[in-house]
């Protein structure tokens, strides 16, 4: 069976397969990172996303670092015609801190990356972030905030319009029961508490997909290998950093199988239906001295009738794995000439076994 034959078109730019609105527009800003590697993936190769931007900031790694994984990832999935801008070298008031531990060295440590094909954009990305805002209807940008939120919270100062322009806010960081960085606080929260101050605070609506949610989102041993069985260069790459992953969150935090925080707010953007929420007030602590960068959600009900903040709370854990195959499955082999435009898609050699379909890998 040859790819174009089992690989539905991808529909045209301005009309999308489940939304009648047409694609959901975003921006991702992100610090690759494993799992930012996978969210990039995931809304690349999915047809309900389009993908505005890409933005980095310090985080995982230093800027210069997670800028050369961001381009590489691109590279891996062919992307083009997005653009791609650095962002913040370092937090707001904070030194940095990055997380060797969890993601190598490089930021992205495991698979070997490409030299890069995609020229970065000269803006910095909060220019970038507020031109595209700007330049699109209101309530049409959804901003996807994978890093700390540096970038964000100063886009918001330098052009406060953002603000009422923006549809929403879906972002990983923060947790309302667990921390990963302290007993209480979540890295991408902590690492900018006053930023993440800032982004909680205006009056936008902010979904907070924090750990409760991404510590669902386990690559199970099935997970990874339906993976493995899409064959192609970019699902291989992905099995790679999962396997990197793996080793570092079992030696680092004792887990079995790696959470692959990211894409959960990527999928939340595509189908808001795999993922629970509950609408509770969410501020960040940054006085205190345990509980620096927690994100203290308020469970009393009512909730505040100008409540704008929400809390991811349960994954359809299926659904989830099965979108992040179908993106792979869609994005192919970009470098023997399989684009997510579905046309000219050559063949792909799968796996013993695996058969390929555009709802993933059976
Ligand atoms: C993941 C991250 C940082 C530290 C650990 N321990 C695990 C990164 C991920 O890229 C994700 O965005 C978020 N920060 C999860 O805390
Ligand atoms: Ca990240």
């Amino acid at each position: 069976m040859t790819w174009s034959t089992i690989v539905e078109p991808h529909p045209p730019a301005n009309q999308s397969r489940t939304n009648p609105a047409g694609p959901r527009k975003i921006i991702l800003d992100c610090d690759p990172g494993h799992d930012d590697a996978v969210a990039l993936l995931l809304a690349h190769g999915n047809p309900d996303i389009e993908l505005l931007a890409v933005t980095t900031v310090v985080g995982n790694q230093t800027l210069e670092k997670v800028t050369r994984n961001a381009l590489a990832v691109g590279t891996i999935a062919g992307i083009t015609g997005v653009p791609f801008a650095a962002g913040c070298p370092r937090p707001l008031v904070r030194s940095i801190e990055t997380a060797p531990d969890i993601h190598g060295e490089s930021g992205m440590d495991g698979p070997a990356l490409p030299e890069s094909t995609i020229e970065l954009d000269p803006r910095h990305a909060v220019d970038l972030i507020i031109d595209t805002v700007m330049a699109h209807e209101p309530g049409t940008v959804t901003l996807v905030p994978t890093a700390g939120l540096t970038n964000i919270a100063l886009a918001a100062r330098k052009e406060p319009r953002i603000v009422e322009r923006v549809k929403e806010v879906v972002l990983m960081g923060g947790g309302y029961h667990v921390g990963n960085w302290s007993a209480v606080a979540e890295f991408n929260i902590i690492i900018d508490p006053e930023a993440a101050h800032i982004v909680f605070n205006e009056k936008w609506p902010v979904v907070m997909v924090g750990l409760d949610l991404t510590h669902q989102a386990l690559a199970t041993p099935d997970v990874v290998e339906k993976i493995a069985a899409i064959g192609t260069g970019p699902a291989k790459f992905v099995t790679e950093l999962m396997d990197f992953f793996a080793h570092t969150y079992k030696d680092a935090q004792g887990f079995d199988h790696p959470p692959v925080h990211d894409p959960c707010a990527v999928a939340y953007v595509i189908d808001p239906s795999i993922v629970s929420t509950r609408k509770v007030p969410v501020n960040i602590e940054l006085q205190g001295t345990l509980t620096l960068g927690m994100t203290v959600a308020d469970f009393r009900a009512p909730a505040p009738a100008d409540c704008h903040t929400s809390v991811a709370v349960d994954l359809d854990h299926a659904r989830f794995w099965d979108l992040v195959t179908d993106a792979l499955v869609r994005i192919g082999e970009p470098g023997a000439g399989a684009t997510n435009t579905g046309a000219g898609a050559s063949d792909v050699e799968l796996n013993e076994g695996a058969q390929l379909t555009a709802g993933g890998v059976k």
